[in-house]
């Protein structure tokens, strides 16, 4: 009987390459808090991510929420409400106001045309995510913060190595996050990190992940506890000795997809940007619905045949009771997120997806179009 194909799945190396790993772990019993495994991550991520600093967290959720203390963000942020609720939860934490801005007509990430019409003398910060993976027009987004003297923080959850005109994408804006969640291209089973740009920022949001500890008696802020553990952090090294087959194989997916499902008149495929490099993190189609076809039919048909797809992202953040009544979700200002997220679905993609399986997912997205 065939098994339920989902959506993603993490990629896991032979269990016996991680013993090694534990058992040094083990043998030093240094468990967390800054241990070996922790800063040879640090190290080698910088290195393959092209970056200057990175620090580890528990998860990208908390290192949202640190990023806005440690640039002490006041007042309103902008931000996108086609993304998951942890971006803009990470500014309800630190009781900020999340403004939503529409997404761009031909894609899924915030559009900078209005960014500017949604500043007021309370927005200190743009939150702007790199939706599957997408590069943000990070060049106009700038633009408009040096104008107005914004700080940038990237939800960068999706972007995990992609370079964006031959630099690191991470290197645009002020900060940004990245998620290493078991459902994400790079994982430590849950973690996340945020990337800065000099040993100031690095030493502050590492204090703040930390309690707020500056040493061992003095403490100058209210920090959290997001300090990523050792055996996270190892088996982020272990990962990273595979990312590049990972990514590969995801691309060879992609492109299956793209040849196979492009040709459907009822799909539509958001096109990757020349100027950018991919991880192939998602496949989002766009769904035309007409006659019998809609999204959430398509959904439900590859459902009952055991292709676990989903909607990311339905529905908007802004339409979720908790932010509905703020005046930016009003879903006239929102039209092209609006769009998407009834459109959307994202079809399986990942390194343990089998060919077979594939063609599987393909051939039921075509009869369910026939
Ligand atoms: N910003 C953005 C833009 C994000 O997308 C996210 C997270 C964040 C911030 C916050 O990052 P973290 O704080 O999580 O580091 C998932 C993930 O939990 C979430 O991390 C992710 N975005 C979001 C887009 O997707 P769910 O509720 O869809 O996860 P779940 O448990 O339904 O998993 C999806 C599928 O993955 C399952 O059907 C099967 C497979 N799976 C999942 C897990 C957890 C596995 O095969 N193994 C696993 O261990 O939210």
């Amino acid at each position: 009987m065939r098994k339920n194909i989902f959506v993603t799945q993490p990629h896991l190396p032979e269990l016996d390459e991680f013993i090694p790993y534990l058992r040094e772990i083990w043998d030093n019993k240094w468990l967390t808090n800054n241990g070996p495994f922790h800063q040879r991550l640090e190290k080698e991520l910088c290195e393959f991510l092209n970056v200057k600093h990175i620090c580890l967290f528990t998860n990208a959720t908390i290192a949202l929420v640190t990023a806005l203390q440690a640039l002490r963000i006041k007042g309103e942020v902008i931000t996108t409400p086609y993304s998951f609720v942890a971006t803009s939860h990470s500014i309800m934490w630190n009781n900020l106001t999340p403004v939503f801005v529409d997404t761009e007509i031909n894609g899924f990430n915030i559009d900078p045309r209005k960014i500017e019409e949604a500043i007021t003398p309370n927005t200190t910060a743009i939150m702007p995510v790199h939706c599957y993976g997408h590069p943000c027009d990070v060049e106009e987004i700038q633009r408009i913060a040096d104008n107005y003297g914004l700080k940038i923080i990237y939800d960068a959850a999706h972007a995990f190595g992609i370079e964006f005109k031959d630099k690191s994408l991470l290197t645009y804006g002020d900060l940004s996050i990245l998620s290493f969640h078991a459902t994400k291209v790079f994982n430590t089973f849950e973690g996340g990190a945020i990337v800065c740009p000099d040993a100031k920022t690095k030493e502050r949001i590492d204090r703040l992940k930390n309690f707020g500890f500056v040493d061992e008696l003095t403490v100058t802020a209210p920090g959290i506890n997001g300090k990523m553990s050792e055996v996270n952090a190892a088996f982020g090294l272990l990962q990273l000795k595979y990312i590049r087959t990972a990514i590969e194989y995801r691309k060879e997916i992609h492109y299956r997809y793209k040849n196979e499902l492009g040709i459907i008149s009822g799909i539509e495929i958001i096109d990757e940007q020349e100027t950018a490099s991919q991880n192939y993190s998602y496949f989002p189609i766009l769904i035309k619905s007409k006659n019998n076809i809609s999204r959430d039919g398509l959904y439900d048909f590859l459902k009952i045949n055991k292709v676990m797809s989903r909607r990311y992202f339905y529905p908007l953040i802004s339409d979720m009771p908790m932010y509905k009544g703020l005046s930016s979700s009003n879903p006239q200002k929102l039209t092209n997120a609006k769009d998407k997220s009834q459109r959307v679905l994202c079809l399986p993609i990942h390194a343990s997806l089998t060919d077979e399986e594939q063609m599987y997912v393909i051939e039921k997205v075509k009869e369910y179009f026939l």
